[in-house]
């Protein structure tokens, strides 16, 4: 038990009173608490799991990194610490990102500010004493003036309603919630349901160990490879040496991510260069394949390029036709999110390996011994959700939160989520959130994002303090405006052409609203311009 838990249980479950209440030890939180530490201010952490690092605790499963490169993938707030940590690859496994995490909570001293193993359940906010009362599930209370929602945007599952899903008598699991212990699938049947980013990265592991692995496809998904492989110290200290340049260049990049965009139009170069240029940007790996050429993401013609030249990619890699075939989508590259992978293609040319295409033969039930389609019965001993998340506003509606006069989020939110700059919410004073919906977030490298938003939650909080105020919130018209920018921004592109968890299309039921800002630095620019007109579109009391 940590010195905060002894408090806490110790006021036998009387209020304990801070400046800010955070929810969430990833990331977001634990900068959160060194910045706000820093501006003098009483900050506790509650946070579910058992460890901190958010999803890098949650997602343990074999194969798990990030998809933006490790040199990237790390805070920019200490020169000392981008200086002493050296990343060992150029993706980071789940394992050394949350080495790195931990590191940072003890050079910097954080670990005292959070509560591990505290689920909040809800978080009220009292219009007459202008404070925020957060409660955990085990029911001990928190009061604080401001109260800030560090919940990630990829940490609510989505487990789907399959019939007879709780029947199945072997082993189940959720790629996004874990094990801590290693998991040994040798010997064993194993199915896969899902082929996103997780299934990309799980398949291939999961696939050298068990005796056999069903991969159940409802939607082929496009993946690029990683080529990951050592960090060369050399490169390592040169990045190190112009660190600040590199997070400059990616500060001005749509994504906040370090790499040039091709100036030239897919359709201005002869088809040889094109297969040229597409070849260089496939053996560079990564994300930035779709950088290749400026208009990728302006039409869908332009788009087919890239998409057909994966599809050929595929047909080259996967020997069996039939099975390149179900394995090559036929919807715009990029729309969902690009996937980066090792080996995701080629896994499907292993004798032990075989792709279910559901959508031929859909799941029909799940049964103790394992999956029904329509086409056969696949006996199993475990079963893996690769199944993906609510993602943005799924963590944030599973606590009932309600603002003035209380008035519930998942009411406010039931049409489509909606907020100022993803930083405030009309009718929720003093109530901040880290990468909320209307934000670059999941559409840029989301550690530039949480600094960005972090900051600016800490210099609104000064300057309230400066001003002598206690109260901010965003006013509804200016918050209306944003979401009809943020979604005007979406309808000229691409990304509503699919059915997305960008656009909440994952989750039977929800509204379909583009829940991201399209462009890290037109969002930084235009927060800044709100910053200087004295926080245009917030009211102070
Ligand atoms: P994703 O990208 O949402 O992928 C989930 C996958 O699970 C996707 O292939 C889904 O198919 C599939 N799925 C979901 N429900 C079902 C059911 N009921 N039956 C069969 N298949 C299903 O989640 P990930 O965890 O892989 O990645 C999320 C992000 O985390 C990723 O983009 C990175 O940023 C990190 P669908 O496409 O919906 O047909």
């Amino acid at each position: 038990m940590t010195s905060t838990e002894a408090a806490v249980k110790s006021e036998n479950n009387a209020a304990n009173s801070v400046d800010v209440v955070v929810v969430g030890a990833g990331f977001a939180g634990l900068y959160l608490l060194y910045r706000l530490r820093k501006q003098g201010l009483k900050v506790q952490v509650l946070e579910a799991g058992a460890e901190i690092g958010g999803t890098w605790h949650w997602n343990r499963y074999p194969g798990a990194r990030c998809d933006i490169e490790s040199m990237e993938y790390s805070y920019q707030f200490s020169d000392e610490l981008q200086q002493e940590w050296d990343w060992s690859e150029r993706y980071a496994t789940q394992p050394e990102i949350l080495r790195y995490i931990n590191y940072v909570a003890d050079k910097f001293g954080l670990r005292d500010g959070v509560r591990l193993n505290t689920r909040v359940d809800s978080a009220s906010f009292d219009d007459s004493r202008r404070i925020w009362t957060v409660k955990t599930e085990s029911g001990d209370v928190y009061e604080a003036p401001f109260c800030v929602m560090a919940t990630g945007c990829l940490s609510s599952i989505n487990m789907p309603d399959i019939p007879g899903r709780d029947t199945f008598e072997g082993l189940a699991l959720h790629t996004g919630q874990w094990p801590r212990e290693p998991v040994d699938f040798s010997g064993m049947k194993v199915g896969v349901i899902g082929t996103g980013s997780s299934g990309i990265q799980s398949i291939p592991m999961i696939a050298k160990q068990a005796d056999h692995l069903y991969a159940f496809q409802r939607s082929p998904t496009y993946t690029v490879p990683a080529h990951n492989q050592p960090l060369d110290p050399a490169m390592r200290d040169e990045i190190k040496a112009h660190y600040d340049e590199l997070r400059e260049r990616a500060k001005a990049n749509r994504v906040g991510i370090d790499y040039e965009v091709g100036e030239k139009s897919v359709f201005d170069v002869s088809p040889a260069e094109r297969e040229k240029i597409f070849d260089e940007c496939w053996a560079r790996g990564g994300l930035p394949f779709l950088a290749g050429f400026a208009d990728l993401f302006d039409t869908k013609e332009a788009n087919d390029y890239a998409a057909d030249y994966v599809r050929r990619k595929i047909h080259a890699i996967v020997k069996d036709t039939n099975v390149a075939d179900a394995l090559s989508p036929e919807t715009i590259i990029g729309c969902k999110r690009l996937c980066v992978d090792t080996d995701y293609y080629a896994t499907f040319n292993r004798d032990n390996v075989t792709l279910v295409d559901l959508r031929k033969t859909p799941i029909k039930t799940i049964t103790p011994g394992g999956i029904e389609t329509e086409g056969a019965d696949y006996a199993l001993d475990a079963i893996v959700y690769a199944t993906g998340f609510d993602a943005m506003t799924g963590a944030l509606e599973k606590i009932d939160i309600r603002g003035r006069d209380g008035l519930s989020l998942r009411r406010k939110w039931h049409d489509g989520a909606r907020s100022y700059l993803g930083l405030g919410i009309a009718g929720f004073p003093n109530l901040f959130t880290v990468n909320g919906p209307g934000s670059p977030s999941v559409l840029s490298n989301v550690l530039q994002s949480i600094e960005q938003h972090v900051d600016w939650i800490g210099d609104c909080i000064g300057y309230m303090t400066d001003h002598g105020y206690d109260l901010v919130e965003p006013n509804d018209t200016a918050e209306q405006e944003w979401s009809g920018h943020v979604n005007a921004l979406a309808e000229a592109s691409v990304y509503p052409q699919c059915n997305s968890w960008y656009l909440g299309a994952n989750i039977p039921g929800k509204p379909r609203v583009f829940l991201a800002y399209i462009g890290f630095p037109e969002y930084t620019e235009k927060v800044e311009a709100v910053t200087r007109d004295g926080y245009r579109g917030f009211a102070f009391a």
